[in-house]
């Protein structure tokens, strides 16, 4: 309780809720494919787990048990919050126990997370069984409010032909090309269900809150006959929307797109997902170039309704300088590895001070992409591949293409502690191809 009174002190007076949430791993079995029912691991009993809704603001504090077989975390991927609540590998939640996990949202927060399990050397297996689910946040002062909104959350997943998930032993054939690739599966899901049906209305705008809840498929996402306007990343909305005809959603990250109906009543279409070559040749898919339908898009019959005029200007971001910054990390990445190391629990890998400022430079020197996240902070990507990115946003993952490069700039705030980095391909994450970064309080800091 001294620990949330105090964090509150550095916030300014919003309208603040306590919100206080209960979330139950446990084992569980229900239909997902045809003709066969699945043992699988679910939040509150639901495949994905509930959407979490929350206000910039909330003191929140989530209230897990683990009626898993297993150890298992929960981590709020892309929340800045304390170090004890990440849910990182540091903080393992053991069968038959309870973990309170507590933080606050902070200002400038709004935008779609997600919260999945992060325990050492399990984190795919885990998620593959179905453990994730979406995180909506909210401002009071959100430019889109009066949008409808549509969650999105995309993932994929194999089945033997007895209905159960198909999870390879490492050293078989497949096991050493889920390794490899990372594991893809053949049915893909949104929001659980294959290929399920939104509505929209003729001239209706919706929000589309797109999360990659997949352990490595990468979505090149298209709406055949319709523009998309990219309003949103990550850590919430650009500055202004962004036109495009497709958009690549990796491992992890979140969009949020404005869908207009620019569609006839009574037609349909579907959100497809196009090819996109992240792989080594030698385990690329054979059906890799093959377009996925991921869900159709129904018109309803009703006439044409008059679209919303959308704002041209969404919100102010903040710039952090690159004149600011006191060290440059180069992580260089290899086939399951970060500056030819795995992962140690008892190593750090970068240290630097609370309220720190650092560009980070990720090379990419094998022939796949590999999605690298930060937790903790979110970060603007400066470049990649040397190309200047166009606008600014917030990221905490951002894809590093196959011999290529991504710098970013973050500033550790708020909060120190030990930080994950990692590799999102959850097969390379749990092989090792993660660090840490240990952010110290400092007497230094406290002069600034
Ligand atoms: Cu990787």
């Amino acid at each position: 309780m001294v620990a949330a009174v105090a964090s509150l002190w550095a916030l300014p007076a919003l309208a603040q809720r306590q919100v206080e949430i209960t979330l139950t791993a446990a084992p569980t079995r229900m239909a997902l494919i045809p003709g066969a029912t699945t043992e699988i691991f679910t939040y509150n009993g639901q495949f994905p787990g509930p959407t979490l809704e929350l206000r910039e603001g909330d003191r929140v504090t989530v209230h897990f048990r683990n009626e898993l077989p297993e150890p298992t975390t929960v981590h709020w991927h892309g929340l800045h919050l304390p170090f004890k609540a990440d849910g990182s590998p540091f903080h393992p939640v053991g069968p038959g126990e309870t973990y309170d996990y507590v933080f606050t949202i902070r200002p400038g927060t709004a935008g779609t997370y997600w919260y999945h399990p992060h325990p050492h050397h399990r984190t795919g297996y885990q998620i593959a069984k179905g453990l994730y689910g979406a995180i909506v946040v909210r401002a009071a002062d959100d430019p889109l409010k009066s949008i409808p909104e549509q969650v999105i959350v995309i993932s994929d997943n194999r089945f033997t032909a007895d209905g159960a998930i198909d999870l390879p032993a490492s050293l078989s054939p497949q096991g050493t090309i889920d390794q490899e690739n990372g594991r893809e599966g053949d049915v893909i899901f949104v929001n659980g269900k294959v290929m399920p049906t939104l509505t929209i209305r003729a001239g209706e705008v919706q929000r589309w809150r797109v999360i990659n809840a997949s352990a490595a498929r990468v979505y090149r996402l298209s709406l055949p006959g319709h523009k998309l306007l990219h309003v949103g990343n990550d850590g919430g909305l650009f500055e202004r929307p962004v036109e495009l005809d497709e958009i690549v959603v990796a491992n992890a990250e979140r969009v949020e797109l404005l869908v207009r109906g620019t569609g006839a009543p009574g037609s349909t279409t579907a959100l497809q997902s196009l090819p996109y070559d992240r792989y080594i040749p030698q385990t690329r898919p054979p059906t890799w170039n093959a377009p996925r339908d991921l869900l159709t898009l129904q018109y309803s019959p009703e006439p044409a309704v008059a679209s919303v005029r959308i704002p041209t200007k969404l919100r102010t971001i903040p710039v952090l300088d690159t004149a600011q910054s006191t060290a440059t990390r180069v992580m260089v990445l290899t086939q399951g590895m970060i500056n030819g190391r795995m992962m140690d629990a008892a190593r750090v890998d970068v240290s630097a001070p609370l309220d720190a400022t650092e560009i980070w430079e990720v090379e990419n020197l094998v022939g796949m992409d590999h999605p690298f996240h930060l937790h903790g902070f979110q970060f603007q990507v400066l470049d990649r591949n040397g190309v200047r990115e166009p606008f600014r946003s917030w990221k905490d993952v951002v894809n590093v293409p196959k011999h290529g490069s991504a710098r970013f700039i973050v500033r550790y705030a708020s909060y120190s502690g030990k930080w994950m980095f990692h590799c999102h391909i959850l097969d390379h994450e749990d092989h090792g191809m993660m660090g840490i970064l240990e952010v110290k309080p400092s007497q230094l800091t406290k002069r600034n």
